[in-house]
């Protein structure tokens, strides 16, 4: 049988994919989770219909969620994920040996249960066996609320905005996040896409910009999200991820990056200028 799922973009443009198997599908308080093999891109999970992460690209959105703004830090010891349940991010965070301890907080405790059972290749550093990563199933705004002044990195590895994600989108969420950082704190948070979500983009942007003193975009190409052109929001107290960019601490890492570079990582910060219109 010829099975096909589509995630449809726009009202008239979606992207198909074929699919060979479905492993998992059901419904948390939460939220729809599917987890299907397709012909090309491997495993693939959906939430609500859309697509979260696949195999085949997954390691350029978890390169370019992490790494731009751990090697902006000059040391970054605690590293809070808000969302991120199939783990993809918390696994690029631990290959930094100055990370102490990396926190995952994930609202539906399913997401992370299916990925552990399903991808392995994401979830290698939840499964409860890694000294450094400590899992809490809560809502991020309640546990950011809770823990004040504590983390060095907070990354926001959120759905789109609607559904349990929209409070991610918010200024209120961003002020909670500021005052969870340290003084020379990061936050990145994806957002979404410059081709497509242009209203996304303005409301978000000018809710960072209310809270936080240095707020740029950076892009990555994610082949499998809606015009493959994505974004990610860099908001910071001190640090900023071009100026202050120690670019030979970043070639000198010592573990294999695929897609991000010591070059890419300023690159990244370079944009065409409708994405620039979005922001500005
Ligand atoms: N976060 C999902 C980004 C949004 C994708 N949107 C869409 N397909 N419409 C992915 C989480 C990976 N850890």
């Amino acid at each position: 049988m010829d099975l096909w799922y589509t995630e449809k973009h726009s009202d008239n443009v979606g992207i198909t994919m074929k699919v060979t198997k479905t492993l998992f599908s059901g419904v948390s308080e939460f939220q729809q989770l599917e987890i299907v093999d397709t012909l090309e891109y491997g495993r693939m999970m959906l939430l609500d219909g859309l697509v979260m992460v696949t195999e085949r690209d997954e390691f350029i959105y978890h390169d370019m969620i992490t790494h731009p703004a751990l090697f902006t830090h000059p040391q970054a010891k605690k590293v809070l994920v808000i969302g991120g349940g199939d783990g993809g991010s918390i696994r690029e965070i631990v290959r930094h040996p100055e990370v102490e301890l990396a926190i995952l907080c994930e609202i539906d405790g399913l997401v992370i249960d299916k990925s552990l059972e399903f991808l392995p290749t994401m979830a290698s550093a939840i499964d409860g066996h890694h000294p450094r990563v400590k899992l809490h199933v809560d809502d991020g705004l309640a546990y950011i609320r809770e823990h004040q002044d504590a983390f060095d990195v907070i990354l926001v590895d959120s759905t789109d905005p609607i559904g349990p994600a929209v409070g991610l989108f918010e200024e209120d969420f961003y002020r909670l996040v500021f005052s969870a950082l340290k003084e020379d704190g990061i936050m990145v948070a994806q957002s979404e896409s410059p081709f497509y979500h242009a209203d996304i983009q303005k409301s978000m942007y000018q809710n960072l910009r209310t809270v936080f003193p240095i707020v740029e975009m950076y892009q990555a190409f994610i082949p499998t999200y809606p015009s493959g052109f994505w974004s990610f929001a860099f908001a910071s107290k001190k640090y900023h991820p071009v100026k202050d960019f120690d670019r030979d601490r970043a070639a000198k890492r010592d573990f294999y990056t695929r897609y991000y570079n010591e070059d890419l990582h300023l690159g990244a910060f370079m944009l065409p200028t409708f994405a620039r219109e979005n922001i500005s």
